[in-house]
């Protein structure tokens, strides 16, 4: 039975078997201290010269060996081997940057140009232990409030977003599209009798900017929720949500966050506040002009930390955004003409989220597909749905590595991203 090296300590084991990578050598005299990386950290072999010979940095290994107490090294305890196999040669003249030191010193275009390398650095896999676990923490707070999981399609005929920054493909001979998110669908479950949705899936812009905030290709943790009263229970949820997340993370990533050096303050309530409020508190306090029905990135910034000297906040709704900058399936605020009951939550300066309650009435959304100027023969396939009563209902989206990468204060998203898809990258 192979041990991993988190389980070491507690083996009891004569004879240990482990297997995994050669991350750093010494050699002293007739013996060298190896270390052995697995996914779940480091231990130092203990090996003679002619175990040693031919072994290079990132040998994959496999080594049978008796456990020893040395209080000198990580962990306190080492490997005194007795056989070694290498079950995996390497085929390299040089490693194109050294993964062994506590920081990969190689520009991040490099990392991810070689992308299975970097993320053997413990440090630079660390973040996707934490966004497996917010991925955890998503499904089971969801699940526990009634909400099922759905896998909805990806190739569609017509956008959610409105019609820019989609990707086209050829679907036989008809035009498709890449899903830029579940919104129609998820609703449509809704509708379908599921009453509570959630989904764990991928969703695809095509936009034409290269930033540290945006992908071509993202992880949209989306929710729709029947039978609300209003926008608030939505807020409720996800405020609910990220607390629990907070508490998960805190229990499961410990080394993680250590490792990442990062020290999760649990959230406080968070403040839910009116754009044209936010827009006006930027403009006194800052002489921040904000561009028409939104925040910039400049003024969710600002708007953060005036949150957080106010509030002690890191979490900021903003609500009532116009009619004229939502989607058309946004429900327009009766209580406030021309705005909506939509929001965006704003994590440490930047918006991880977009949510809000939807138009539910078939007359009242056909109506607004027109306003749009859109044809409401064009989604038929998605009013259909509301002609058979269709509920009160919202929900919301989080971008996955947006929220990661806020977490854990990473400067790029990509930090966040396996694979990022961006306008430059589509390999590896
Ligand atoms: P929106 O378009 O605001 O809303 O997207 C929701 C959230 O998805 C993330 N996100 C992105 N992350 C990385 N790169 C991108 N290019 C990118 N675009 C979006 C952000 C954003 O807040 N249907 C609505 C959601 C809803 O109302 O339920 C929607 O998709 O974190």
């Amino acid at each position: 039975m192979r041990t991993y090296v988190n389980e070491v300590k507690a083996a009891t084991e004569e004879l240990i078997a482990m297997k995994g990578w050669v991350h750093r050598i010494y050699d002293v005299g007739q013996i060298s201290f190896v270390q052995l990386r697995d996914k779940t950290g480091i231990i130092q072999l203990v090996l003679d010269k002619g175990q040693r010979e031919g072994l290079r940095l990132e040998t994959a290994i496999s080594v049978k060996g008796k456990k020893a107490e040395n209080p000198k090294v990580p962990g306190g305890i080492e490997l005194q081997v007795q056989t070694l196999e290498v079950v995996g040669k390497p085929d390299y003249d040089v490693l194109p940057f050294p993964i062994n030191q506590q920081e990969v010193d190689a520009h991040l275009e490099t990392q991810l140009n070689y992308r299975t390398i970097s993320l053997r650095a413990p440090k630079v896999r660390a973040p996707f232990k934490v966004q497996e676990e917010i991925v955890e923490a998503f499904r089971a707070f969801f699940k526990k409030n009634h909400f099922s999981e759905m896998h909805t399609p990806k190739l569609i005929a017509s956008g959610t977003e409105g019609g820019s920054e989609m990707f086209t493909v050829n679907y036989f001979d008809r035009r498709a599209f890449l899903a830029q998110s579940p919104q129609f669908y998820k609703q449509m479950m809704v509708g379908a009798g599921f009453e509570r949705v959630f989904e764990i899936g991928h969703a695809y812009r095509a936009e034409l900017h290269n930033t540290w905030r945006h992908l071509n290709e993202y992880v949209s943790l989306d929710v729709e929720m029947g039978f609300i009263d209003s926008e608030a229970d939505i807020m409720d949820m996800e405020e609910g949500f990220i607390k629990h997340l907070f508490q998960h993370i805190k229990t499961t990533c410990s080394e993680e966050l250590h490792l990442l050096d990062i020290e999760l303050v649990e959230p406080k309530e968070m403040p839910r506040i009116p754009l044209m409020e936010a827009q006006q508190i930027l403009l006194d306090k800052y002489n921040k002009k904000s561009p028409v029905g939104n925040l910039d990135a400049e003024g969710e910034a600002l708007f953060s930390q005036y949150v957080k000297e106010t509030y002690d906040s890191d979490f900021v709704f903003i609500t009532k955004y116009p009619i004229s900058k939502r989607p058309v399936y946004t429900m327009p605020d009766d209580r406030l003409e021309g705005m909506t009951r939509s929001f965006d939550l704003i994590y440490k300066g930047l918006e991880i989220t977009t949510g809000g309650q939807r138009i539910h009435d078939y007359q009242q959304l056909k109506d607004n597909m027109l306003a749009f100027g859109l044809k409401p023969e064009d989604f038929d396939f998605y009013l259909e749905t509301f002609r058979y009563g269709m509920p009160p209902h919202g929900g919301f989206a989080i971008g996955l590595e947006r929220i990661t990468m806020k977490l854990l204060d990473l400067d790029n998203i990509r930090k966040a991203t396996l694979m990022p898809r961006d306008l430059k990258r589509i390999t590896p």
